[in-house]
């Protein structure tokens, strides 16, 4: 079958917080708008995300996924690419792994995005071990994803709050690089006031690209979560990384105007739901 015929398959492996549109519950309708295929391995099941929220339920899913993974593989079951995100302990680290060695095949993309932490801490659940752990799931991707605090904590270097210059982002990005992936975006990016982007770098070109947009007010939940999912999307659909990232801006701060507008509680996420449609026409769809 001609490839561009050939619908492609995304296995992504993230917790469900059934509340707070984070993780899965954006990642599949996102990948599925966006025309492909998508299996889901959940590592986790939680009634909503950590942040913000108290008394929050949490089931643990390590135990299935070796057996969810031997059935697919039962099945010769093969995928375009291999995506994580939120991870629900450090036993599941090297279980990531093993899912990796399992289901790459020769044109398979490995896209990890290390979500662990933002603004300079790390998410509730996690530890520095955690984060340390996270080095190798990232040094086994050819596409990370991480945000500054991300990406401080997987280099060891120390967050610099707003105090950063382009220097400091592009040794940030071959950094990235220089622990396995062939490239990285680097979310978060803010060189001015009011305007807020993403940075990302291929070391097969040497080259850098900027995106940036409007900054709005407010930290909104799940945000993460939506860009690397577009970032994925777009670059599935055959998008380069520049316009890749280009592409998940202008989602993500389109879901987060209409939130903000609407004066939704920002724990909830964003209302990317309405912004599927520019997702769509954005990919040529
Ligand atoms: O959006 C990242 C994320 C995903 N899953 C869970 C989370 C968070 C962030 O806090 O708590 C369970």
């Amino acid at each position: 079958m001609p490839d561009s015929v050939r619908q492609k398959r995304v296995i992504t492996i993230q917790d469900i917080s059934c509340v707070g549109r984070c993780s899965l519950t954006v990642a599949l309708p996102v990948l599925s708008a966006a025309g492909l295929e998508t299996a889901i391995l959940p590592t986790a099941i939680l009634s909503t995300h950590t942040g913000g929220f108290e008394g929050y339920t949490f089931r643990d899913l390590s135990e299935d996924i070796e057996p969810i993974c031997r059935h697919w593989k039962s099945l010769g079951l093969g995928t375009d690419a291999l995506y994580t995100g939120y991870l629900g302990s450090e036993q599941q680290q090297a279980q990531i792994l093993q899912v990796f060695a399992d289901f790459k095949g020769p044109q398979t993309l490995v896209f990890v995005d290390p979500a662990m932490a933002d603004n300079g801490e790390l998410y509730p659940a996690f530890d520095l071990k955690f984060a340390r752990g996270m080095r190798a799931v990232v040094a086994a991707a050819d596409l990370t994803a991480p945000n500054i605090t991300e990406a401080c904590l997987l280099l060891g270097r120390d967050y610099p709050g707003d105090d950063y210059d382009q220097a400091f982002v592009q040794e940030v990005l071959r950094g990235l690089c220089e622990l396995g992936p062939t490239a990285a975006v680097l979310t978060g990016v803010s060189f001015q006031r009011g305007c807020l982007g993403a940075a990302a770098f291929e070391e097969a070109s040497g080259e850098f690209s900027y995106y940036f947009t409007e900054q709005i007010d407010g930290y909104y939940h799940g945000t993460g979560d939506i860009y690397s999912s577009v970032l994925l999307a777009a670059v599935l659909n055959g998008q380069p990384l520049a316009a890749a990232i280009r592409t998940a801006c202008e989602f993500t701060v389109g879901a987060i105007r209409r939130t903000h507008a609407a004066g939704t509680e920002p724990r909830y996420g964003v209302d990317f739901e309405h912004e599927l449609g520019n997702l769509i026409s954005m990919l040529g769809l």
